[in-house]
């Protein structure tokens, strides 16, 4: 790796704030992909107009070590690049004082640094698997090998759980004032899911620490949106184009961004609204409609899109069954689910991401957001499913939604390709389509799967054959005749 210097970034404009004076005050765990283009940006954008010393030091806990090593070379400095459909801005970002690896630096540098006295936020984009939580339940998934781990020797943790848990304990041991922990994830009700494995953690190693988290931390809920693909060679070299210097650590995304923050903080926030975020007293309601609307159709795009041949969301947008799809499933099928506060109007919402999943700009390849479907299933239609089941009301997109996540990790493509599925469930899958081919056989025994499904939904019969329906059509006709149906 060569050692890039700072002066790369004179060509755009320079955070106008005084770096040296930022402290880390926000650990965040995740140096991914969304964070970058999302809460260092809104931090950034905060600084700026504050002024204050909130800076946050990054720690990557699974791979990424060379992310985290080429930031360092570049004095913490990178550049997002938003790209609308038609012009691109680029941002310099920083916000971020310092970064650390327990693969580089070890886990009890990390600790260190999550106890230093000024930490008041520990945030995290971990993924949904980050939770080590039963999707169907919200509660720790105590079988969850990490866990399990953790457990054994909670004071060299490696789950985000496992560190959230020591460092707290070694606060409290210290006198010290908690930190709040901000989950950035796209989990429902994502504060409630961090408090309940961090709580069901701690009660499981010592219940004097777990009772003062219960009474001293807070865990805000969020709800974040931001369309960030993950970088491509593609993207970064229109980025080092635009830098006029390469910056492996640059990310390009959507124009669009949301932040709604429930306001329940332990110990101080930065004031992220003169940045655009809104802190509100339930976030419950848009991180739901998010999640259906938004996420839920994503889904069903990025599995029905796959397996008809579409590389990218937008190019799914090229097909008018897709779009129509897309368009119903969230006005049909999510919207009369949610309960809203008055004045919401969800039809420009839902015609606002149609729009935003148009953009041509923007490469967000469907096989990125068909991963890990057994952790965002559950959230992104299960409880609409649910809805629709109670109310006897329409539901066809949502079973199709499913029927196309089961097709494709069934692992092969209509054109008899090897798809490669990455789930932590993957294994099982491949056991359930090995025993049963490609067959409406798997269908059953995916619905049996209790920490997607719950144990209530296989005893719908109706729901049961709606997917099996949809199932076969995608078989027999294949996915874009499938949607065509819709
Ligand atoms: P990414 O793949 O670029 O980064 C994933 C991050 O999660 C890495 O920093 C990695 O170290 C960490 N990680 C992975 N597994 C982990 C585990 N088991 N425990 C602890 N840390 C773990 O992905 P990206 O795009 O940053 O997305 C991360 C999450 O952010 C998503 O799963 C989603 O919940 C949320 N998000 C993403 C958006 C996007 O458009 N990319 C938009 C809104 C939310
Ligand atoms: C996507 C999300 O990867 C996925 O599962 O649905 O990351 C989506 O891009 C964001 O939630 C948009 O805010």
């Amino acid at each position: 790796m060569t050692t890039l210097s700072t002066d790369r970034f004179t060509q755009l404009p320079q955070p106008t704030y005084s770096r040296s004076q930022l402290k880390s005050r926000i650990v965040h765990l995740g140096f991914g992909a969304f964070h970058r283009a999302h809460q260092a940006l809104f931090t950034n954008e905060m600084l700026e107009k504050t002024g204050s010393d909130w800076g946050i030091c990054e720690i990557n806990l699974f791979g990424g070590e060379d992310l985290i090593t080429q930031l360092r070379a570049q004095d913490h400095l990178y550049t997002v690049a938003e790209k609308g459909a038609k012009s691109t801005e680029v941002k310099l970002i920083g916000a971020v004082t310092e970064s650390l690896h327990p693969a580089l630096d070890g886990k009890e540098a990390v600790l260190n640094k999550m106890v230093e006295e000024q930490v008041a936020i520990v945030s995290m984009t971990i993924t949904e698997k980050g939770y080590c939580a039963d999707p169907a339940t919200g509660r720790l998934d105590k079988t969850n090998a990490l866990i399990q781990q953790d457990l054994e020797t909670p004071h060299s943790p490696s789950s985000a759980i496992g560190y959230i848990v020591e460092a707290l304990r070694l606060r409290k041991q210290a006198g010290l004032k908690p930190f709040t922990v901000m989950s950035c994830d796209n989990v429902q009700e994502n504060g409630h899911v961090a408090r309940a494995a961090i709580l069901d953690f701690a009660y499981l190693i010592d219940t004097d620490l777990a009772g003062w988290i219960e009474a001293n931390v807070t865990f805000p809920c969020t709800m974040v949106d931001r369309i960030v693909p993950a970088a491509t060679p593609e993207t970064l070299k229109e980025i080092a184009h635009l830098v006029g210097h390469e910056d492996p650590c640059g990310i390009a995304c959507e124009p669009f961004r949301q932040w709604v923050i429930e306001d329940n903080f332990v110990n101080g926030r930065p004031a992220w609204n003169v940045a655009g975020a809104e802190f509100v007293t339930d976030v419950v309601p848009f991180e739901e409609m998010k999640l259906r609307m938004l996420n839920g159709s994503h889904s069903f795009l990025a599995y029905l899109g796959y397996l008809g041949g579409y590389e990218h969301i937008s190019d799914t947008m090229t097909n008018d069954n897709y779009r129509k799809a897309a368009l119903d499933m969230m006005l049909k099928a999510q919207a009369p689910t949610l309960s809203m506060p008055e004045g919401t109007d969800l039809t420009a919402y839902a015609k606002l991401l149609i729009e935003r999943f148009t953009n041509p700009s923007l490469k967000h390849q469907t096989w990125q957001i068909a991963m890990d479907g057994s952790q965002k299933i559950p959230q992104r239609m299960g409880g609409s499913l649910r809805f629709h089941l109670a109310n006897h009301s329409d539901y066809r997109w949502l079973a199709m939604g499913i029927a196309g996540w089961m097709r494709y990790i069934a692992g092969v493509d209509e054109k008899g390709q090897e798809i490669d599925v990455r789930d932590p469930m993957s294994d099982k899958f491949k056991a359930i389509f090995t025993q049963h081919g490609i067959e409406t056989g798997a269908v059953k025994e995916l619905l049996a799967i209790e920490s997607i499904f719950g144990t209530d939904l296989i005893q719908n019969e109706n729901f049961v054959k709606e997917v099996t329906k949809a199932f076969q059509l995608i078989l027999t006709k294949g996915a874009r005749a499938a949607v065509a149906s819709l």
